[in-house]
């Protein structure tokens, strides 16, 4: 049997809730999860996530794509920003999961290292996977994606690739803890850093698996934008 593609929202360092939404999945070797990016920060303990996603890449084929926060992380270690700047928008939240107070030099290599090796996007034949956002008319292989990483879905809003190919994002968080489904665009941030949900879908079948701090797990198919 093929395996199936998931992606999964905007982690933030809820590491209970990802333990949870693993534990729900169920994944086979055949299986590829794509995480969307910001999976550290803000949240209660990024270094757990970091151990939980490289663990996870042994048990399935794991396609890491590179959020804007994961980006700052990097900066900061290269003196490309400030590290204040990257402190003040959840890295200090990062910082103390590997131990109150820690210096940056304080995470381990091989966890710079795997953050260092996720990618900008990936596709399928009818789905494509970024953090941020998209250019409707460019190719996906020649998109800006340093900047569409930061772009917000509130900044802008974009129409159809023109692959064809659905898109499937995180980075703009609904507030409210839902999907956003708009037929040509499925975003799967739904805040759960801010008490609401992390995500994973399975844009083909439209099976969608909500997971929470509390260790809650509910399960309901995507319904067709109207
Ligand atoms: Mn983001």
């Amino acid at each position: 049997m093929a395996g199936r593609t998931i992606a999964i929202g905007d982690i933030h360092g809820c590491a209970t809730a990802l333990r949870t939404l693993l534990a729900a999945l169920e994944l086979t070797a055949e299986d590829t999860v794509v995480t969307l990016g910001d999976a550290i920060d803000r949240g209660p303990d990024s270094r757990e996530v970091i151990e939980h996603l490289m663990a996870l890449g042994e048990e399935c084929q794991l396609v890491p794509i590179l959020g804007n926060h994961e980006q700052m992380l990097l900066d900061a270690i290269h003196g490309r920003i400030a590290l204040q700047d990257w402190l003040m928008h959840g890295g200090a939240e990062t910082l103390d999961s590997y131990g109150h107070g820690a210096a940056l030099m304080e995470i381990p290599i091989p966890h710079v290292d795997f953050v260092r090796s996720w990618g900008d996007y990936h596709e399928t034949d009818t789905h494509f996977f970024a953090h941020g956002n998209y250019l409707p008319h460019k190719k996906l292989s020649s998109q800006p994606w340093e900047e569409m990483r930061w772009r917000s879905l509130k900044q802008f809003f974009p129409g159809p690739h023109v692959s064809g190919k659905i898109a499937v994002l995180g980075h703009t968080a609904n507030k409210r803890g839902e999907v956003v489904n708009e037929g040509h665009l499925v975003c799967i941030d739904t805040y759960c850093n801010g008490g609401r949900w992390l995500t994973a879908l399975e844009p083909e079948t439209g099976n969608v698996w909500q997971t929470n701090e509390e260790s809650e797990l509910k399960q309901f198919e995507l319904e067709d934008s109207a």
